[in-house]
């Protein structure tokens, strides 16, 4: 029997690889969209990747449970993956209320039209590397105390535990993923690594000549989201829902991860950096670094490709826009 997923967030970068793995497991693959006012849906990721026409959206939003529990009751998935949230941490303070209606008590409307719908489907919840915060251990794992440093990370601290409490309440099949920082070319353009490889492409095509950055001391641990939406699936597999870190086990600093990208094209990141003091967050968070070991015993799962060849890859899809519009 054909296995039927609905990923809320697929117009986001995640949204669009999960269903391209979905797709190629083959998976019905329906998609949780919010209509705008210049397209029906925003399916530019989706048409980058060439998959536009073979998933089915489904109009709603995270906010509103009357539309989140007809569209279980419409699709009636085996697989619900929870991705879409206000997820830009800056943003976050700007509008620290929609980001809590929308990334924390959203996980609640999603889990109550589950329960209310759909009971016997699994669920997954797109934790975040950013509820550990005020880091107090070197190296985050499954067991490491949270200490959220921003809007978002409260609201997704939230949204973690009330995965926690619907599976022990209910006993729903209910897994979170704490998911460190994941790129790619399609990751939105405000977040650093795409800021950075964009700037790269249009600095060497001579349509800029610099690049401004606040912390660029900040450590993150990057990986690639082709890999991480790969774990996000393997989990719900699993026949007892859980909680896994995924990470590389590598962390670099924003300097370090522009100076690859510059270097990718022949340019010095000195000639070009400019610290901005208007980039600074109000409360940041400093390092980020996880241990996957539990993903890697029990999932079988690891990181495969670098942040050297991901940078590479971004620069590349951000060089070949610039080129050619239309591919934008
Ligand atoms: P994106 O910002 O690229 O995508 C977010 C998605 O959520 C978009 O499809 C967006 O739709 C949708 N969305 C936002 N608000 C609403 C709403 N009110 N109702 C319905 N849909 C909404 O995020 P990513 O793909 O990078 O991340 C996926 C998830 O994983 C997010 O929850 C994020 O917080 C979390 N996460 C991400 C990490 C990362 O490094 N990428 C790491 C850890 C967790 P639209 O296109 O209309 O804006
Ligand atoms: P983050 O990602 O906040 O870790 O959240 P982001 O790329 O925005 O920032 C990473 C680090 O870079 C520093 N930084 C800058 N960041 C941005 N965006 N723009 C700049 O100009 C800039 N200069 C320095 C930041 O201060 C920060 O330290 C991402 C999101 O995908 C979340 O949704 C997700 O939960 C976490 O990763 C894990």
């Amino acid at each position: 029997m054909t296995k039927k997923a609905l990923i809320t967030g697929i117009t986001g970068q995640d949204g669009a690889y999960l269903a391209e793995l979905l797709l190629a497991k083959g998976y019905e693959v329906h998609g949780l969209a919010r209509r705008s006012s210049t397209a029906d849906v925003n399916t530019t990721r989706l048409k980058w990747l060439g998959i536009e026409k073979d998933v089915r959206i489904v109009d709603g939003n995270l906010t509103d449970l009357s539309g989140l529990a007809r569209a279980m009751r419409d699709v009636k998935p085996d697989e619900v993956y929870n991705l879409a949230a206000q997820s830009f941490v800056k943003s976050s303070w700007q509008q620290p209320i929609l980001t809590g209606n929308v990334t924390g008590i959203g996980v609640t409307n999603v889990l109550e039209a589950i329960r209310l719908e759909s009971p016997e489907a699994r669920f997954y919840q797109a934790s975040s590397s950013e509820m550990y915060g005020l880091i107090q251990e070197p190296m985050q794992s499954e067991t490491t105390p949270f200490h959220p440093r921003s809007p978002y990370a409260v609201a997704k601290l939230y949204g973690h535990w009330i995965t926690i409490n619907y599976r022990e309440s209910f006993g729903l099949h209910a897994s979170s993923g704490i998911l460190f920082n994941h790129e790619s070319p399609l990751r939105g353009i405000e977040f650093v690594t795409r800021k950075v490889t964009d700037a790269v492409a249009r600095i060497k095509k001579g349509m800029a000549k610099e690049l401004r950055l606040g912390n660029i001391d900040a450590k993150r641990d990057w990986g690639h989201s082709k890999d991480y939406v790969r774990a996000m699936w393997l989990m719900v597999q699993q026949d007892q829902p859980d909680d896994y870190v995924i990470a590389t086990g590598r962390t670099t600093t924003v300097r370090d991860m522009c100076r690859i990208a510059f270097e990718h094209v022949g340019l010095n990141v000195d000639d070009h950096l400019v610290i901005d003091p208007d980039l600074f967050r109000p409360a940041e968070v400093e390092i980020l670094l996880g241990n996957p070991a539990k993903a890697k015993a029990k999932l079988g799962w690891e990181a495969t490709i670098s942040l050297e060849e991901m940078i590479r890859e971004m620069v590349d899809a951000d060089l070949e826009r610039h080129a050619n519009p239309a591919r934008r």
